[in-house]
């Protein structure tokens, strides 16, 4: 029975793998209820009891060789119960060097926006939204328009199953209706959003596009406030330098009315292509609210007064960015995309 286990020895030193498979076929052959190891157990019982002391040490010799063989042999192919198989989720200490997947990036009209939004935030204005399905009152009514006014026309406005009272929203001012008519100043508030119009698509018109416009009602709010806050604007959007000039304008919603023009600051004022030789970019449409509109909305006019203003988020992104085709917004080119990667 020595030779046999010495046998058994050797043949423990002497087996190696790597695969967890033969290791694991290995350990029952030896180790298992009816492996080598354990039919010897069996035998020793039967054993003289003169050799029984030199056969059990022997015997122990094996049990510990074999126990370790296999668990060395586990341990180096990591099949160690838990452990992580380098093959499995491939090796996680590699450096990378693949190329980074492409990153999405905002689109011209969300960035230009985003911009708009942030100047007035810094200012104390909250953001508001409202629906882009609106009825006559909060688009047309309640902003002072005439029964006659041409934009109530089906020429100009988009009406849902030509109901007069189903339409979608022309501009956000409908959004500064309801925020005026559900509590009552001071207001100050930025409405950012989608409107439409009936027009004929072109390269610089189209039946959608989107607005940003603000709102201040307080008492004593004046003229001088409403410059200061565009000259303002205008230096944080175009730059420090930008200088602003109002040109007397008409809305039925603002009275005293303007239309506000930045300097251009592709030629610095002296005159160029983009800004058609007068050195000057129109930008956003202002005024003094309307006292009718404040009646009509629930806001004593006498006790308060406030400013508004209004603009084209898709023209100041083509001053900005120097896009020349309003269409390019609404194609989803990449080629157009893309070239906005670097911007926040
Ligand atoms: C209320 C009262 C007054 C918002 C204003 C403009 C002037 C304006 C145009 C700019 C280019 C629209 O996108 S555009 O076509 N907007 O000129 N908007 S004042 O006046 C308001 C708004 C709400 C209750």
């Amino acid at each position: 029975m020595k030779e046999k286990i010495n046998e058994v020895i050797a043949q423990v030193e002497a087996f190696s793998s790597r695969a967890a498979s033969e290791i694991e076929d290995f350990r029952i052959r030896m180790l298992g209820k009816k492996g080598v190891v354990t039919m010897l157990m069996e035998e020793f019982r039967e054993a003289a009891p003169e050799v029984k002391r030199e056969l059990g040490q022997k015997l122990n010799e094996l049990k510990n060789k074999a126990l370790e063989r296999v668990n060395e042999l586990k341990a180096a192919a990591g099949s160690d119960a838990g452990a992580v198989k380098i093959g499995d989720v491939g090796d996680m200490t590699r450096p990378g060097g693949g190329t980074a997947e492409p990153m999405g990036s905002r689109h011209p009209i969300s960035l230009v926006r985003n911009q708009i939004v942030d100047i007035f935030d810094r200012l104390g204005y909250t953001v508001a939204d409202g629906p882009e399905i609106e009825d006559d009152h909060h688009v047309f009514t309640a902003l002072n328009f005439a029964p006659e006014h041409p934009a109530r026309d089906m020429q100009d406005t988009f009406f849902i199953e030509k109901n007069p009272d189903v339409l979608l929203r022309t501009h956000t001012s409908s959004i500064q209706v309801r925020v005026m008519e559900s509590g009552q100043p001071p207001i100050r508030v930025i409405c950012p959003g989608r409107v439409f119009r009936n027009e004929a698509i072109s390269y610089r018109a189209h039946c959608i596009f989107h607005q940003v416009e603000g709102l201040y009602i307080d008492e004593s709010v004046s003229f001088a406030d409403l410059k200061q806050t565009l000259l303002h604007f205008a230096r944080e959007m175009f730059g420090e330098t930008t200088q602003i000039r109002l040109r007397p304008s008409y809305f039925p919603f603002t009275e005293p009315s303007a239309e506000m023009d930045v300097s251009c600051n592709l030629c610095g004022g002296k005159g160029c292509p983009v800004c058609k030789g007068t050195g000057w970019l129109e930008i956003m449409g202002c005024g003094m609210v309307d006292p009718n509109v404040l009646e009509a909305c629930g806001i004593d006019s006498k006790r308060y007064s406030g400013f508004a203003f209004g603009m084209g988020v898709e023209r100041i992104a083509m001053l900005k960015y120097g896009v020349g085709d309003l269409r390019l917004y609404f194609e989803n080119d990449v080629r157009f995309l893309h070239q906005f990667d670097a911007a926040i």
